[in-house]
């Protein structure tokens, strides 16, 4: 943005598509506080990237201004991996659900995090896959009755994202609800500020297909994390992601540190390779030839 120029307000962040969730999904609330969360960064339209897989959730890129990319079911973060790596100016922010991210996608998640890729993870979870009309996922609670589960889900334990971001070494970890747009958007605004991986859940309730994750019981369940948690501090972090008090679940930032991320370490691997004169291309090149 020019010193002259206007700044840029949530809706200047939408795009001309209306969003087709069914009324009353938890995305819109999402949607909403991304839009704010833009607004107050005043992220520029032209260099920034929402990306996403496949999912209810993966929509959010039509509905938004910026550059998009709309991937394949669980392959948002090596596309937004690509996008970051060529072109290191571009905020590259990535939504999606629970089972975009967790089932087939969960593979590409703890290398992005160990690699501590400069990019936000939005991940909208409603304990569902949504859009395929509500089978278990893996963060779906044990014994879930679902349409592909009708005697309960088999599965002993479901999958902690905040446990397993936090152990893969994500560099920014917290947890919100749609259901409170000023705390959504402020962890939003947070992890897009911050510099290597951020992790983001939302719990973002399926009012169609979970019937009892809803709404109703986030809104007296959600707390914030108690003030004198330490975010530096990654024991207690995962004591806070694993052991909530009963019925409660928390609002705010787990855990936050910094340390060099994947562009850091490639800059540094350019340099030693450029002071390496016996590494010029030709010279490898050789090393090859019969
Ligand atoms: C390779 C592939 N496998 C399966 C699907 C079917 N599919 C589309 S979305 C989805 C799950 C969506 O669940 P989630 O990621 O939690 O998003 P939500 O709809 O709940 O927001 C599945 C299994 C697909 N599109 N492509
Ligand atoms: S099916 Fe569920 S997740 Fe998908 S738009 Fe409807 S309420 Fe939202
Ligand atoms: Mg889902």
């Amino acid at each position: 943005m020019t010193a002259t120029a206007e700044a840029l307000k949530p809706k200047d962040y939408k795009s001309d598509i209306r969003p087709v969730w069914c009324p009353g999904c938890g995305d819109y609330g999402v949607l909403n506080s991304v839009q704010s969360a833009f607004a107050a960064l005043q992220l520029d339209l032209y260099n920034t990237v929402c990306v996403s897989g496949i999912g209810c959730s993966s929509r959010l890129p039509y509905f938004m201004k910026t550059y998009g990319f709309h991937s394949l079911h669980g392959r948002s973060l090596p596309v937004a991996t690509g996008l970051k790596l060529a072109n290191p100016n571009l905020e590259v922010v990535v939504f999606g659900g629970d089972g975009d991210l967790f089932s087939i996608g969960g593979g590409h998640f703890p290398h992005v995090a160990r690699k501590n890729t400069d990019i936000t993870l939005v991940m909208m979870d409603n304990h569902i896959y949504g859009l395929t009309k509500g089978q278990a996922s893996p963060t779906s609670n044990t014994g879930m009755v679902s349409v592909t589960t009708p005697w309960g889900a088999p599965d002993p334990a479901s999958v902690n994202p905040l446990a397993y971001a936090l152990t893969y070494g994500a560099t920014f970890v917290a947890q919100s609800f749609s259901g409170n747009p000023k705390a959504m958007t402020e962890i939003i605004k947070q992890a897009i500020s911050h510099k290597g991986f951020s992790y983001v859940n939302i719990i973002s309730p399926c009012l169609t297909f979970n019937k009892i994750d809803t709404f109703d019981f986030y809104k007296d369940a959600f707390v914030d994390l108690p003030d004198d948690h330490d975010k530096s501090n990654l024991v207690a972090a995962l004591d806070k992601a694993v052991n909530p008090p009963t019925g409660k679940v928390y609002n705010g930032i787990y855990f936050q540190t910094q340390r060099p991320t994947l562009l850091d370490g490639l800059k540094k691997i350019k340099e030693k390779a450029k002071a390496d004169k016996n590494r010029d291309l030709n010279t490898f090149i050789d090393e090859f030839k019969p």
